[in-house]
């Protein structure tokens, strides 16, 4: 079984966004525009000449036979190890877990997260590297650039491996170990919480959860670990069998796409407790009793409850949270006197925070949440953070909450998603937005006075790498801000993001509906932007 050597030709657009090359399922499917792709992480990353590579992802449509492919590249370019979980299965922060733990120079997994699955829908490639974590910008860029260039690729003639038996295997030199997907994560999960305290509350009878995988990948992983480990009872997962097209639904743990739960979680018989996860079961959402907690306030309460965590008694060393995300968790880290750190969006800027210690848990508006027990965040983890704290703290959800409100003030939060909106436009409009910036500070809009105006730019803390146009913030006096922002997960036109968050620090106003509360601010974002006149919408698609 030789290596061969296949011609082949550049793509245009094959750039990395902010996890990863996401893009139509057809369009990963015409002839070498993966194979492209994955030869411009070998080219890029020699390391894993000879070297170990974990390999997996969320089962979506195209992941076992993208997998084949990448396995047999893998062998071709010198690869010595590939550590595939059965059935082509790994969760995001599994993979992660599973390249530390095991000490791999890197990892590949196929997913496009909480995007839509199947033969017309999305599909998605990242790489992590050693420390498993998400590509640095300076990695991805040089894997566009080597996609630019390209010219060959290396792969072999061989048949599909069975991936669905555990086991060793050879594919030309390289050694393939097909492993448990599960088995390495709920372990480390076991290490850092409270598992007899969370069972104890399971057994007390007086204690109703759901858990909802959203047929993706979390299916096997949340049964492993809350029904079985933790004697959750039966059915306590539901819509746990991952499925290539999630059953055509979106496996977007918001209270727009995770309906059937959030309804479980109202009224009468309402469950005390909530929760699901996205596609590649990175992201979380926690619901109480007719409670939803917004991915913002999460950060903050597990930061300033971090301690009745076991793998986290000994406290916290710092908080990161990405820009987009509410202040909510500054106050804490002030109170904790930690240091807090303000990311762009996406993972890959916490990863150098997390090695040098300067942070313990990370976050972003975007239902991620996460610690330095892996590098990347964490749906289940954060699931199991917060059944710990319900466990320690005897408090329901809503309690837990709004006592943290009482004592740090709470922050208003919402985000605004213009979808699928005409590329042009939406450029047009951050451009015209990027103009208005050095008038802004000083002035009044809807009774509110700015107090500064920029488009964010981050410097890293510990490389000095710099990151620019990140996405143009509007702060006022008093804390309240709106930032604007477009995607760089989609694949259909541009998203635009308007995140908007406002300051209460009474107690007496910890009750408004959030929409009511945030309308000012909401108003001024339309204005400013002018994102009716400017996109054609004069709503936004979806509100989290
Ligand atoms: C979105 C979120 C961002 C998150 C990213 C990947 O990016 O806003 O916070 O890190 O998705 O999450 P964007 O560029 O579309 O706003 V996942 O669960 O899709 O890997
Ligand atoms: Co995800």
């Amino acid at each position: 079984m030789d290596p061969s050597v296949v011609s082949t030709q550049p793509f245009q657009g094959q750039r990395p966004g902010t996890s990863g090359l996401r893009k139509k399922v057809k369009v990963f499917q015409q002839p070498h525009y993966l194979e492209n792709f994955v030869q411009a992480i070998f080219d890029t990353q020699p390391e894993l000449k000879g070297g170990a590579l974990v390999v997996g992802g969320d089962g979506r449509f195209y992941n076992r036979e993208a997998i084949q492919l990448i396995l047999r590249m893998a062998a071709a370019n010198g690869v010595a190890k590939a550590l595939v979980g059965r059935g082509g299965i790994l969760s995001t922060p599994a993979a992660s877990c599973i390249i530390r733990k095991y000490k791999a120079q890197g990892g590949i997994i196929l997913s496009a997260s909480h995007n839509p699955g199947g033969p017309d829908e999305d599909f998605g490639i990242k790489f992590n590297g050693a420390a498993g974590g998400p590509a640095s910008e300076t990695m991805t860029e040089a894997m566009y650039a080597r996609t630019q260039t390209i010219d060959r690729y290396l792969t072999l003639e061989a048949p599909d491996l069975d991936l669905d038996l555990d086991g060793l295997t050879r594919l030309g030199d390289m050694t393939v170990e097909v492993i448990d997907p599960v088995r390495d994560y709920a372990a480390l999960m076991e290490a850092l919480f409270d598992f007899n305290a969370i069972h104890q509350l399971f057994n007390t009878g007086q204690f109703r959860m759901r858990f909802d995988a959203m047929h993706a990948v979390t299916g096997p992983y949340a049964v492993e670990i809350l029904e079985r480990r933790l004697g959750a009872e039966p059915g306590t997962v539901i819509n746990g069998t991952p499925l290539p097209d999630f059953g055509g639904h979106h496996p977007d743990p918001n209270l727009a796409h995770a309906q059937e739960l959030v309804t479980m979680t109202q009224g009468h018989d309402a469950l005390d407790f909530g929760a699901a996860s996205d596609g590649d079961g990175d992201r979380n959402m926690i619901l109480g009793k007719d409670f939803f907690v917004t991915p913002s306030d999460s950060l903050a309460v597990l930061a300033a409850n971090a301690h009745l965590v076991p793998g986290y008694q000994g406290g916290i060393s710092g908080v990161a949270r990405s820009m987009p995300t509410s202040q909510a968790a500054d106050r804490v880290a002030e109170q904790l006197g930690v240091e807090c750190f303000e990311t762009p969006t996406g993972w890959k800027f916490f990863g150098n925070l997390l090695d040098a210690r300067r942070i313990t848990l990370c976050g972003e508006e975007s239902f991620g949440t996460g610690s330095d027990h892996v590098r990347e965040k964490d749906g289940l983890w954060a699931v199991l953070f917060w059944l710990n704290l319900v466990a320690k703290r005897r408090q329901s959800v809503a309690e837990i909450v709004r006592e943290h409100w009482r004592r740090f003030g709470r922050n208003y939060y919402t985000r605004h998603d213009y979808e699928a909106v005409d590329s042009d436009a939406a450029e047009a409009l951050m451009d015209h937005l990027r103009i208005l910036l050095p008038q802004l500070p000083g002035q009044e809009l809807g009774g509110l006075k700015v107090a500064y105006a920029d488009d964010f730019a981050y410097t890293d803390p510990i490389d000095g790498s710099r990151s620019e146009r990140q996405g143009v913030r509007i702060g006022f006096e008093g804390g309240s801000r709106i930032v604007l922002r477009l995607s760089g997960t989609g694949t259909q036109g541009a998203t635009l993001r308007v995140y908007l968050e406002l300051y209460e620090a009474d107690p007496a106003k910890h009750d408004r509906d959030t929409q009511e509360a945030l309308r000012p601010l909401i108003l001024i974002a339309r204005e400013l932007a002018q994102i009716e006149t400017r996109t054609g919408r004069a709503g936004p698609d979806v509100i989290t």
